[in-house]
């Protein structure tokens, strides 16, 4: 089993993305399941065959401890790691060769909060893969891409799996502004020297910054997505395989 979790900002597209690429699995033959872990979310576009939610309800957390719906995601994020080894046993038992997770809506949940690292440990660091997700209206200038690209680094950072990076909603943006994005995500140099002449106060620190991201330029793995069109599903199956069998397909059934 691949474990994949679909991780980034609000509303970057990790509901939908768990979707659209769960049915491109399913019409091209691999097997795959959905799973939410957001507790908080209303509605999902796909129908989870498991659901964090049968066992932590933001609902009732917020009355149990009268809590308003933010305080409540943390306690519920929290109580993700509780669930976890139940949470375990109950996926094992699709023995499915991929299962996709949606994770919660607010990254810092997942990411930074402990409830992340136990899930990820839980299921074994060496199976896991996050894909994480990069919104183009968020990446318009170096520096916003940059940031993204760094909170994508502390995520790897924080969970040590390995990652790809999808640029989504890639059918919303005219073509100039993705050739652009993808050219910054290819070629950190052209990067850094955009981000040098734009900015001079903190060269200092930008120099710094652009290291991290040039030793992560092998992770950059800048794959370019949509939920709406399918465009890009193949490259990401793609990069799951190159890192999981340097290639190698899964048979499929
Ligand atoms: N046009 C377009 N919209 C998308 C795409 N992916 C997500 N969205 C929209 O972006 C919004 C947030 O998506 P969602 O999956 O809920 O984000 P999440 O908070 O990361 O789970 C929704 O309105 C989606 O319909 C995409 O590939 N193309
Ligand atoms: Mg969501």
């Amino acid at each position: 089993m691949i474990y994949v979790y679909f991780v980034g900002t609000a509303g970057s597209g990790k509901s939908t993305v768990t979707h659209s690429f769960n049915e491109w699995c399913k019409r091209n033959g691999y097997d795959a399941i959905p799973v939410n872990l957001d507790p908080g979310v209303k509605k999902i576009p796909y129908s989870p065959e498991v659901d964090i939610r049968e066992w932590i309800s933001l609902e009732e957390v917020m009355k149990e401890y009268n809590l308003g719906p933010n305080g409540a995601q943390v306690v519920c994020a929290d109580m993700l790691a509780l669930n976890a080894s139940e949470l375990e046993e109950r996926i094992r038992e699709y023995r499915a060769d991929y299962v996709l997770f949606d994770t919660p809506g607010q990254l810092e949940l997942f990411a930074f909060r402990s409830a992340g690292k136990v899930i990820v440990e839980q299921f074994g660091v060496e199976k896991s893969v996050i894909a994480f997700l990069i919104e183009p209206s968020l990446s318009t200038t170096p520096a916003n891409f940059v940031s993204q690209l760094m909170l994508s680094a502390v995520t790897q950072f924080r969970l040590g799996t390995a990652t790809v990076n999808l640029l989504t909603k890639i059918d919303m943006i005219d073509e100039e502004a993705l050739k652009m994005i993808v050219e910054w995500g290819k070629n950190p140099d052209s990067l850094y020297e955009e981000l040098m002449n734009k900015s001079s106060m903190y060269s200092q620190l930008n120099e710094g910054i652009m290291n991290v991201i040039k030793e992560m330029e092998a992770q950059i793995n800048l794959i370019p997505i949509s939920s709406i069109t399918w465009e890009g599903m193949e490259d990401l199956y793609s990069a799951i395989q190159n890192i999981f069998y340097g290639g190698e397909d899964l048979e499929r059934r």
